[in-house]
């Protein structure tokens, strides 16, 4: 049977890196199928577009996996490909909370096949099996022999064959300047994220968050080995291809059990499989010193840490008064004075916001060494504790906002500002923190290190702007490297002197605007 494994695009930018759970369960399906990965943000598609497809693939079975604010979407290419007589399961965290809506349970229309709940890794080859005799059930939950929950111990992880598999969609160098950039030193002509796990769970249970129920506080993890040559395999087909990689490690807290990521992180420099990586970690867990050590030795060079809010009185609201603002400036220059610098993830539209929260927390952000801060707002997630609470107050504005997805938008009334306050402080918060004078002086911040990192933080301060303002054609890239010109011309010379064997300082990026600049860090 050939099976389409299709993850739909997010409908606001063009995702960074491909999602795990297709490569995953390609890996775990048993032999004598084909497996196809479409991801929607790498090759767009419409209704019309998926049906033309399976039909003319002669596809037996559609696999669909959303987020949340996908599921609109999700559903739409669903009900086109049953139309043509295909079936479709779905999974992922929303049908796991909303089964009954996605089978038509609910009064609505049904959308698919079958449902698969929670972590599907053990129901997957049951799934196929039914689908190929035809009989496929409504739901597939993960429960052993005896009826109780079960949850895969990631002891037995599949190996992923990245060696092989076709990456082509997910190359982040544009077509038209590969060829000349695989000439360049170890070759960029192309580069990839590539998303790893290398354990499951997070027991914190912020209120906001679908972790802690979806994947359970019980946290599993892969072996050392294991993780071990993924890596490696990876960074020998970068090789072979003279292009670059570099790793998501998509746990939810990479070093929930910090023991456990020390070895983890050793085990990698042991082997020389390390890679430029990224890593979700929680501010609390990045005070001990010899991990940050091993952080950096390892090839970490971004962690993302949801600090949320700089108000303990907010972090105490969502179950996240383990987050203490009072230390965030040093957690950041831990990681910084060892080159690893953060993303930074903000929330706006808490109980206790009020007007005037993105200028505050932008005061504090500019006393931090550069960064990619993010801003959001509250979103009440299907069956997390906030949505409950949220409901039995009669708070929730847009009770089904998934419905109809608005990117950045609230669906409930936060207590101490209206929503349209919470949206432009949201709003203010990116206009601010990515402006030309932010960019420059996120990039003069770092003058006393090597080029590279001026270009590095630049470009990914360029592309992490594209999360809140639309940026997706050639148009709005133009506009915005003329808005950036004076930082990208002294980027450009600097790079000139270095190439020509000039000693160059390091000059002041775009001079007139740091006078009028953000702050200082
Ligand atoms: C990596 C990640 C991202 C990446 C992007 C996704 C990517 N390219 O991988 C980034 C960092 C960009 C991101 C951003 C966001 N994310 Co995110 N992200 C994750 C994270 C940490 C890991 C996802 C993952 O790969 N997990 C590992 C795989 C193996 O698990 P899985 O995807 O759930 O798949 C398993 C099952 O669900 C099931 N399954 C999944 N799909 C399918 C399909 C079929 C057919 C079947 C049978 C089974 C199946 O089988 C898999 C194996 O067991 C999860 C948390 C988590 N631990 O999952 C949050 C998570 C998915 N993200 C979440 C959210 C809310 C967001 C944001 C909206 C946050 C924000 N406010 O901006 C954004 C929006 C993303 C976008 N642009 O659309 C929520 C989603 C909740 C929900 N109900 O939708 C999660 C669960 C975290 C949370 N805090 O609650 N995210
Ligand atoms: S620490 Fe992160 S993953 Fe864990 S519950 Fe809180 S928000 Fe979710």
């Amino acid at each position: 049977m050939r099976i389409l494994l299709y993850n739909p695009d997010n409908g606001v930018t063009r995702n960074f890196m491909p999602h795990l759970w297709m490569f995953l369960l390609q890996a775990l399906t048993p032999p004598g199928h084909e497996v196809v990965l479409i991801d929607g943000n790498a090759q767009p598609m419409d209704e019309a577009g998926i049906a033309r497809f399976v039909r003319e693939q002669n596809i037996g079975l559609v696999g669909i996996g959303a987020m949340t604010r996908m599921i609109a979407k999700a559903y739409r290419m669903a009900d086109a490909i049953r139309a043509v007589g295909v079936p479709v399961v779905m999974g992922g965290p929303h049908v796991t909370e909303e089964a009954d809506e996605a089978l038509g349970r609910n009064g609505g229309p049904r959308h698919a096949d079958a449902v698969a709940l929670g972590e599907a890794d053990e129901t997957w080859p049951r799934i196929v099996a039914d689908a190929e005799r035809g009989h496929l059930k409504d739901v597939y939950a993960p429960v052993d022999a005896f009826g109780q929950e079960s949850k895969p111990s990631l002891k037995e992880y599949p190996a992923i064959p990245w060696d092989k598999i076709n990456l082509t969609q997910f190359n982040l160098v544009p077509n038209v300047l590969k060829r000349s950039l695989q000439r360049i030193a170890e070759g960029w002509g192309t580069f990839r994220i590539i998303p790893m796990e290398s354990g499951r769970g997070c027991p914190y249970g912020c209120e906001f968050c679908t972790v802690t129920g979806f994947f359970g506080d019980s946290i599993r993890f892969r072996t050392n080995e294991s993780v071990v040559n993924e890596l490696l395999l990876l960074k020998a087909r970068a090789k072979s291809e003279g292009g670059q990689i570099a790793v998501f490690f998509i746990d939810d807290n990479f070093a929930i059990n910090i023991k456990r990521t020390k070895s983890l992180l050793r085990d990698i420099i042991a082997a020389g499989a390390q890679v430029h990586w990224v890593a979700q970690i929680s501010a609390n867990l990045l005070r001990d010193e010899e991990l940050v050590d091993l952080i950096a030795a390892s090839g970490g060079k971004w962690v993302f840490i949801g600090m949320e809010s700089i108000d303990p009185t907010n972090l105490a609201d969502v179950n996240k008064g383990f987050n203490k603002p009072g230390e965030y400036a040093a957690v950041l220059q831990r990681l910084a004075a060892r080159n690893v610098y953060a993303i930074t993830s903000f929330i706006f539209g808490m109980d206790n916001d009020t007007v005037g929260v993105a200028e505050r927390t932008l005061k504090e952000i500019r006393t931090w060494p550069a960064g990619l801060p993010i801003f959001g707002l509250l979103t009440p997630l299907p069956a997390t504790p906030l949505y409950k609470r949220l409901e039995a107050a009669g708070r929730l504005t847009r009770p089904k906002h998934w419905q109809e997805f608005i990117p950045f938008a609230m669906a409930h009334t936060p207590l101490k500002m209206t929503i349209a306050e919470a949206h432009a402080e949201v709003r203010e918060g990116w206009a601010n923190a990515y402006s030309p004078e932010a960019m420059a002086q996120a990039v003069d911040s770092l003058r006393d290190k090597p080029l590279g990192y001026r270009i590095n933080i630049f470009i990914a301060r360029m592309c992490f702007r594209g999360i809140y303002f639309p940026q997706m054609g050639p148009l709005a890239w133009l506009k915005l490297v003329y808005q950036n010109r004076r930082t990208i011309s002294s980027l450009v010379k600097e790079g000139f002197a270095t190439w020509r064997g000039r000693p160059s300082s390091p000059q002041p990026v775009a001079g007139e605007t740091l006078q009028t600049g953000v702050g200082a860090t």
